[in-house]
């Protein structure tokens, strides 16, 4: 199984692409969390990402494609992934079909969190609480929430043209977003539950 997790910032993708690729036995592959490790590990990829990240913009399309290639390489990635917060561009989304194209692979389902733009502030500023991420301050997570907006979500559509979009809503308790996650993946045929 090949699955993307899409949705707004704070939508709740790295809480779910935990869950999910457990319960399907394929690893998560966060963008975000790889340029975090990159950062506090202060190597060159996290220094270069951090300037764009602290901002709330995009980590440039070939500094982040070259990352998903190596990473989608690796040995425990060949049966499948679930990747949270990648592509996020249309040009990232080509990147992705030549990588895949390149072994014969494709994406088999897009999930994409709806959620309602306040209460993701309120998850986000949350969050800035707990963990104290340089993104999560309010100007960060609206200008965030922009940048979504104008490249991210025309996505959705890019990938519903393919007939591969399941859309779930992303409001309510941890665990009653999963159960939809499965459901909608279930009818895909993953044995999700
Ligand atoms: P990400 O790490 O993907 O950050 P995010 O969009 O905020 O999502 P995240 O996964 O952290 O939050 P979640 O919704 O799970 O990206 C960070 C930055 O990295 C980007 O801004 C960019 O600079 C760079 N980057 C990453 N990928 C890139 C790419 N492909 N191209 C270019 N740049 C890229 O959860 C948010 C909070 O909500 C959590 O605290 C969680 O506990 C809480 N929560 C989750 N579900 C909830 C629920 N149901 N109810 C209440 N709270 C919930």
């Amino acid at each position: 199984m090949r699955i993307i997790l899409m949705g707004p910032p704070g939508a709740g993708k790295g809480t779910q692409a935990k869950v999910v690729a457990e319960r399907l036995s394929i690893p998560a592959i966060s963008t975000g969390d790889i340029f975090r490790a990159n950062v506090s590990d202060g190597t060159p990829l996290g220094v270069e990402a951090q300037r764009y990240m602290d901002a709330g913009e995009y980590v440039p399309d070939e500094v982040t494609n070259a990352m998903v290639r190596d990473r989608i390489a690796e040995a425990d990635a060949r049966g499948g992934f679930l990747l949270d917060g990648y592509p996020r561009t249309v040009a990232q989304v080509h990147e992705l079909d030549t990588m895949l194209e390149a072994t014969g692979d494709s994406v088999d389902a897009v999930v994409v969190l709806t959620v309602d733009g306040d209460e993701v502030v309120q998850r986000l500023l949350q969050r800035a609480e707990t963990e104290g991420r340089a993104d999560d301050t309010e100007d960060v997570i609206r200008h965030r929430q922009e940048v979504y907006a104008e490249q991210t979500a025309p996505l959705v559509e890019v990938y519903g043209d393919r007939g591969l979009v399941r859309e779930v809503d992303g409001m309510g308790e941890v665990d009653e977003v999963s159960e939809r996650i499965f459901a909608v993946l279930d009818r895909d045929g993953t044995g999700a539950r």
